[in-house]
């Protein structure tokens, strides 16, 4: 297993959208185990590939309070949605900063599992929230682009800055 290093906004890097896996090997098991070490070490609750500089689609999350149920996404499709909810969201690409974004409250999503096993699961609440936040890396889209232009400029100075200092230790 290995921690991966996960790229920060406003990175271009993280505006590209990835293209989905045509099989799920031993190569692909181990970035998603990679992943999940990587999410877990940073204490969050999901990660898309594009965020660790692999542009394909996968995301992995665990939105339990134990932190001991990983999921696995291969190539991951919305298949239905209803209602909305509004959450408060951070991001590991975004540190430090939080917003409220308005999402979908119940979603159908079909994926493959970790064995290249296709499945279907219904989600709500931060599952829901979670996951669709989760797609919208995977397509190039970060929680920031939901806000006003105005308040982006302000979280992107604020990030830059923080970067730069962290190049001039
Ligand atoms: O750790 C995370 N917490 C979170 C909280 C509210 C809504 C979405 C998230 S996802 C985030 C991890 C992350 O950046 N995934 O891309
Ligand atoms: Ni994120």
């Amino acid at each position: 297993m290995s921690k991966l290093t996960i790229l920060e906004f406003p990175d271009s890097r993280l505006r590209r959208v990835a293209e989905p896996v045509t099989a799920v090997t031993e190569i692909e098991q181990q970035l998603a185990r990679d992943m999940l070490e990587t999410m877990y070490a940073a204490r969050g609750i999901g990660l898309a590939a594009i965020q660790v500089n692999r542009p394909v689609r996968l995301l992995v999350l665990d939105v339990s309070d134990t932190r001991d149920q990983p999921m696995v996404f291969f190539n991951p499709e919305i298949v239905d949605r209803r209602g909305s909810q509004t959450c408060e969201e951070g991001c590991l690409s975004v540190p430090g900063e939080y917003a409220q974004v308005t999402r979908a409250e119940e979603i159908r999503v079909r994926a493959l599992d970790l064995d290249g096993e296709p499945f279907e699961i219904e989600a709500d609440g931060l599952l829901a929230v979670c996951i669709q936040h989760e797609i919208d890396h995977l397509d190039g889209k970060v929680f920031v682009d939901y806000l006003s232009p105005l308040k982006r400029r302000v979280i992107e100075k604020r990030l830059k800055k923080q970067q730069k200092l962290r190049e001039a230790v």
